[in-house]
């Protein structure tokens, strides 16, 4: 396969509600979507990165710059397959969620032209998966309350509860108290607390949580294994995990008896695949973690989430819980589960009128470097 052009596009979709972590509150999602036009047709990906470098090193603007300046110049020679892309970016530093885009979009478009789904590609196993949902941080326990209740009653399989010092401890009890022992609670710190709160953290385990998610700094795997030694609750990494390197490094010591997976974080689907296999190997569950994805990222995601050793409900929620209004068809949720696309590459296309109306800006870069 052969690169004529890309197109990247910048888009901004306003999320239903605000979603607050511990980094910060977003009221807008802005996502860069990549469309490559080869000889065998076209593809699409999206890259994860927000505006700000905040939940990881990169952002919006620096990963079209580093696609347009450096990726698509290292591609445009070679005679391409998917499993190509990750070996010719190599020699880039870091940036893997402009590598995963780039990847996903190079994925999509040959996999189109082979009549083959993504799940199918990767291995996936299930039609339909179970799904969660990620709650923000809210102005009140009762506001907090009212959302859940709501998630509740859509559907959902898992409630997540963004956590951060001083919303923590309150807010976890009032969620099981009201809801009881059935409900199947996780809590994501998005890397908000300090080695010294260990015993402060440890008092999650009243709670009957499934996992704690990323309490603490990316690099720190000595905190994160000091905790899972002192807690009963499994610890779980997000931000620490960027390869499969990373994944059996933090297996290897004690730092997480499970991962979330974002295809984003590590640079692709592909690498996704490979700490899959890893964690499954090891015995350690993996769930799908979610970047508030439009339908794009999100159809991929379910992909994903249907290999054998996703055993946990992932944040792949229904479009309706992020956006009034998506770029592809909506997916709905059905009995806490979601369906994975069946159709060829991700399985879904933008609409071309709602894609329209959440573009910023678009550029083509045609590949004759
Ligand atoms: C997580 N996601 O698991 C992330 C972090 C996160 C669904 O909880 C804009 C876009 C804001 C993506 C804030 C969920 C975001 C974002 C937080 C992702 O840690
Ligand atoms: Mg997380």
């Amino acid at each position: 396969m052969k690169l004529n052009a890309v197109e990247l596009r910048e888009v901004a979709l306003p999320l239903v509600s605000p979603f607050r972590t511990s980094l910060g509150t977003q009221t807008v999602r802005t996502a860069l979507l990549v469309r490559v036009l080869s000889d065998e047709g076209e593809g699409w990906g999206e890259c994860a990165a927000e505006d700000e470098p905040t939940y990881c090193p990169e952002y919006l603007a620096g990963a079209a710059d580093v696609i347009k300046r450096f990726m698509l110049p290292a591609l445009a020679p070679l005679d391409l397959e998917p499993a190509a892309v990750g070996p010719a970016l190599r020699h880039l530093r870091g940036h893997p969620m402009a590598k995963a885009a780039v990847e996903t979009a190079v994925l999509d478009c040959w996999l189109r032209a082979r009549r083959t789904s993504l799940a199918a590609h990767l291995g996936g196993v299930r039609r339909r998966v179970r799904v969660g949902v990620s709650v923000g941080i809210t102005e009140t326990v009762d506001a907090l309350l009212d959302t859940v209740d709501r998630h509740l009653t859509a559907g959902y399989a898992r409630i997540k509860l963004k956590i951060e010092p001083g919303w923590d401890l309150e807010p976890v009890r009032a969620v099981r108290e009201t809801f009881g022992a059935g409900v199947m609670l996780t809590v994501d710190a998005n890397t908000a607390y300090q080695p010294g709160d260990l015993r402060h953290l440890a008092k999650l385990d009243a709670y009957g949580l499934a996992l704690v998610e990323q309490p603490f700094a990316p690099d720190d795997l000595h905190a994160h294994a000091a905790l899972a030694a002192r807690m009963d609750t499994p610890v779980c990494l997000d931000e620490s995990i960027t390869s499969a390197r990373d994944a059996a490094e933090a297996i290897r010591r004690g730092a997480c008896s499970i991962i979330n997976i974002k295809p984003g974080r590590v640079g692709g689907y592909l690498e996704a695949r490979r700490i899959h296999d890893l964690a499954q190997a090891n015995g350690v569950p993996v769930w799908c973690g979610g970047m508030l994805e439009t339908g794009l990222g999100r159809a991929a995601n379910l992909a994903l989430a249907s290999l054998p050793g996703f055993t946990l409900p992932g944040d792949i929620s229904a479009t309706e819980r992020y956006y009034h209004r998506d770029i592809t068809r909506p997916f709905v949720l059905d009995g806490g589960e979601l369906p994975v696309p069946a159709e060829p590459g991700l399985g879904v296309l933008p609409e071309e009128a709602d894609l329209q109306a959440c573009t910023t800006a678009v550029e083509t870069v045609s590949c004759t470097f």
